[in-house]
Formats: C-alpha cells, structure tokens, sequence
C-alpha cells in the first residue's frame, strides 16, 4: 500500500469511526433516589417505595446507541434491583439487572451504577424493578430517539407523548406478594388501575386526579404506551379517534390503524394519532383484557384527550372498548402486527429451518405443591415444562461466570414436557406433576434456537406474556390448540415477523419465537403476569461465549453488590 492511499484509507477510518462517535456515542448520566413516599388515591394515603418521590419514576431520554450510566442509590429499606426492559445490554448481563439471576440485591444505604449499552433499540422501553413486586411502584419510561440524523420511517410527529398503564394497590408491593406467597393463595387484585399515576374519574373518590393529554389542533402525536401493570393485559382506545400502531417493543413495525389496541405486561407500543376531530375533550380508556377463569376485576379507567381551548364535550358513551373477554378482538389486533423492512430496523434475519441447533417445547402452567403451613394445606406454583424455577440466593451469572460455586443451579431444564397432554383440553380433574428447581437452558454462541411455547388449561388457563431478557426474538407463528409438530411449522411466517422482547401467549393457543443467540450472557425468561413470575414460571436462558473478546461476556464491574452472606 502507497503512503498516499495508506493516509487516504487511515483518513476515511477516522471518518467513519468519527461519524459513529458522533450519532453513536453520547453518554448519558442519571441519579436514581430510590425511598419511600406517600401518595394518596382513592382517598386512602399510601406509603410507596419510588424513585427520585415521584409515581410513576423519571424517563430516560437518549438516542439510539447511547449509552447511560444510572446511579441508583437504594435509601429505602430493603433491598432491590432494577432492570432495563429490552435493552439487549450486548455482553454486559451484568448491568441487566434481575435478583439472583444477573446480580445480587442493591441494599439500603449503598448504591449501584448500571451501564446500559444501547444498540439497534428505537422508539419506547421501560425501566422497572426486578425483584419480587417493587415493580409496582419502582417504574418508569425509557425513551430511544432515532439518531440525530435518522428520521422516522412514518409522519414525524409534532409531539409526543408517554403514556404509562399501571395497576394501583394501595399497601406495599413486596408485602402483598410475600403475605401471599406465605399463604399459598393469589395475591389479592389491585384498588384500581392508572394511566400515568392517576386513576381517573371512575372510581368515585372526588379528590382523584385525571391524566389530560393536551393536544393541538391539526397535530400528530406520538403515543408512547408502556404496560407496566402487574398482572393485566389492557385494551386502549382515545374516542372518536384511531390508533395507528408504528413500534413494538423499540422495534418498528408495518403500520395499522385500529380504534382499539391490546398491550400485555411489559410490552410497549409507539402508536401515532392525529388531533384531527372536533376541539373538544375525548375520554381515553383502558380496560383489562382476560382468557383466564382467573379473570381481573373489569374496571374502566380513563384519562382525558384535550384539545386546546377546549372545556366541555366529555362524553363516557363515546368510549367503545372490547368486553374484558373479548378473545376475537385479543386475536385479531395481534394478528395485524407484522414487522417493516425499513431502512431504519435492523434488517430481518431470522433463523432458518437449517439454523435451528436448540428446539424448545415449552408447555406453560400453573399447579400446586403441597404446603403444611398455607391457609388450603396446597400452594400455588407455576411451571415451565413442570419445572416451577426457584430463585437462587446467589446469582447465577456470578456463579456462571466464576465457575468456583456449585449447587446454585443445574444446566437441565427440560426442552420438552416430561408428560404429554391435552394442553388445550378441559384439565379440571386433571393434574401432572411439577418439581421446583433452578433450572436452566444452555446454547452456544451464535446458534439459531426456536421456542414454541405452549399455553395450558393448568390452573386458570389464559394468557402468558413471555419474555426474554438480552433479546429480541421473531414472534414466527400462533396457532389454537395443541402445537402439532408435523403440520404447524409450515404456517410460520419467516418472512416479516414482528420483533419483540415479549410475546402475548394467549389462552388455548401456541406460539413460536426464533433467535440467534448471538449476545453471550445469563438471561432470565419468564412471565411478565408477576404472580406466574413469583409463582416459578420462569427460566434462565445462558448463551456461552463465543471464540473472541467480541463474542464474550464483559468481565465484571468491580461494584456489583455482595449477595447476602458471602
Ligand atoms: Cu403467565
């Protein structure tokens, strides 16, 4: 090579490597405050453990491929830690965030930094806690902005607007699911349901406080909706107007418009609507969604689509929202959801037949063990192929990855069910065993692997939101009934299939996801209902490092926080 095209190739790498620190690079630096404070809703003052006094918590605010420091300083009084909701977190599990499985708890009175390492994500995730239910109150928005020079691949928006769906238990979340847990019985329901923090006008105490969206005229907003609720799927809809869904889980997706949409627990959904009818206030609305003889309690909860300049016009009977049992409705918006093969995706690279190295058969259900000290003498657990997951006391990455500890985990979970059933069928007298055990599913690098995850009659039957952490995955197919292994592969779609970090299971029916595990790490999966998550419906995926440094796990921060009693 001649020093002149030496000089010119070094000159273009800088370029190149420039450009990229440019629109690539930023970061970003957040305090969390993380105690107690109180809140009063339906006439009742609680006592909630919030980050930085405020229900729900900050919203990150990046662009795509930054990178934010989040220093979470725990003064509440116990411990817990916090996760990044579809950050992939390439090779750095570390800072992923869920107890016993990536880290050990944050405790009162020390502080932790999270290094979260963005890459193709864009458009809405979420931060919550991840340990037993501080969830409930421990949440916020994490908002990924194309690149400074990126446009979106739909209108831009004038504006745009998060929109946080919650569960409202007025009590301690992590006392209500340890008094159950200790009971062997369900958690009890929550008080209500909120949009933003506020629970609207439909539960009867007058001091409560409505959201208001306020818009403009003539203007398109960008909804950035987050199901961060415990254990409900929610429809949505604004009256009078429709929802033109753009993003799934920080993925693009082929846009649809509905007057209606279906979010599940920990998905998010960027939905573009135009200020485009009369100035008036329109009601918008939730309401829960169920498949399960466990079913939510059917509240509608609203918040307030305002027009500038606009006072009255409110009108409830505007309000059209599926019945809470609704499964045509359920199945017919997920069936519109299909992936887009922008310029702004990462370009859709999903596993072929030929690709596939590990093949899962997951039948999910809830069971019971029995339990001396519980109220009915039985508990309830939920499994994944039988195998209800027990959460270690010492994390199983540092245990992975140190390879000086054993009995934290086994490399056995069962890729198919130890018994064959009619999953689908009416199970009432019907019972198959389950064992507890920290199980855990082993891959190597690179390797294509498909799930086909099944929903089960066990228990209350219904609907499963899946989700894995350090991916996104290829929602490939749904069918009803029990998955057939001969016939259903063939109606897979491979072509542009919706990539998500969590998959609506729904009652009676299947679904498959495929992936290359191309990020290496421990990663929990499980069910984002947290009484199935605490109940064991849960499982750890570990994908082994690959041959280089760039294949392999980061080595820890020398600040992950000691587990209890070592
Ligand atoms: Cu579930």
């Amino acid at each position: 090579m001649g020093l002149q095209q030496g000089l010119v190739t070094w000159f273009a790498g800088v370029l190149f490597l420039s450009t990229l620190l440019l629109s690539c690079a930023d970061v970003h630096h957040y305090e969390f405050f993380v105690r107690e404070s109180n809140f009063t809703k339906l006439c009742n003052t609680t006592t909630l453990l919030v980050v930085n006094d405020s229900y729900p918590g900050p919203q990150i605010r990046v662009h795509r491929c930054d990178t934010v420091f989040v220093n979470v300083h725990n003064q509440g009084n116990y411990g817990f830690t916090i996760h990044w909701h579809g950050v992939k977190q390439p090779r750095n599990p570390w800072s992923d965030g869920p107890e016993f499985i990536t880290q050990c708890p944050i405790q009162p009175g020390t502080n932790f930094t999270y290094e979260i390492v963005l890459s193709d994500e864009i458009g809405t995730l979420w931060w919550h806690a991840h340990s037993d239910w501080t969830r409930g109150s421990v949440h916020g928005a994490f908002i990924i902005l194309p690149p400074e020079n990126e446009t979106y691949p739909f209108p831009t928006p004038d504006a745009d607007q998060t929109i946080i769906l919650e569960s409202w238990y007025d009590g301690d979340y992590k006392q209500i699911i340890d008094d159950a847990l200790a009971a062997g019985v369900s958690p009890r329901q929550p008080n209500a349901y909120a949009i933003n923090g506020h629970v609207g006008d439909t539960y009867g105490c007058p001091n409560d406080t409505i959201f208001r969206m306020l818009v403009d005229s003539e203007k398109i907003y960008l909804l950035r909706i987050i199901n961060a609720a415990m254990n409900e799927h929610f429809f949505f809809t604004i009256a009078n107007h429709t929802l033109t869904v753009v993003a799934q889980d920080a993925s693009y997706v082929r846009r649809f418009t509905r007057d209606y949409l279906l979010i599940s627990p920990g998905q998010t959904m960027d939905v573009l609507v135009s200020a485009n009818r009369n100035v008036g206030q329109y009601y918008m609305a939730i309401r829960p969604f169920s498949d399960s003889s466990a079913a939510p309690v059917d509240n509608i909860t609203t918040g307030i689509f305002q027009y500038t300049n606009s006072e009255g016009g409110l009108n409830a009977s505007l309000i059209t929202l599926p019945a809470m049992t609704d499964t045509d409705a359920m199945i017919n918006f997920l069936n519109q959801i299909r992936n887009t093969n922008v310029s702004q995706n990462p370009g859709i690279n999903v596993p072929a037949d030929k690709d596939i190295k590990t093949r899962a058969f997951i039948a999910i259900a809830v069971n019971n063990l029995p339990c001396n000290t519980c109220v009915l003498g039985t508990r309830l657990v939920a499994s994944l192929n039988n195998v209800s997951f027990v959460s270690p006391r010492i994390d199983i990455l540092q245990a992975y990855y140190n390879r000086n500890m054993s009995g934290v985990f086994t490399e056995d979970f069962p890729l198919n069910p130890p018994v064959f059933y009619n999953f689908t069928g009416d199970l009432t007298n019907f019972n198959t065993p389950v064992a507890e055990g920290t199980r855990v599913i082993v891959v190597n690098y690179g390797e294509g692997v498909e799930m086909v995850l099944q929903a089960t009659q066990m228990g209350a039957g219904g609907s499963h939101p899946i989700h894995l952490h350090g991916f996104s995955f290829y929602w490939v197919g749904t069918g009803f009934g029990n998955f057939n292994n001969e016939t259903d592969p063939s109606t897979y779609n491979l072509v542009d299939p919706p990539l998500v970090n969590t998959v609506h299971v729904p009652g009676r029916r299947w679904v498959a996801i495929r992936f290359f595990a191309t990020n290496p790490g421990v990663w929990f999966m499980h069910c984002h209902l947290d009484r199935h998550s605490s109940w064991g419906m849960d499982t750890v995926l570990i994908v082994r490092n690959g041959r280089t440094e760039e294949t392999s796990i980061r080595p820890p921060p020398s600040t992950m926080p000691r587990c209890p009693g070592t």
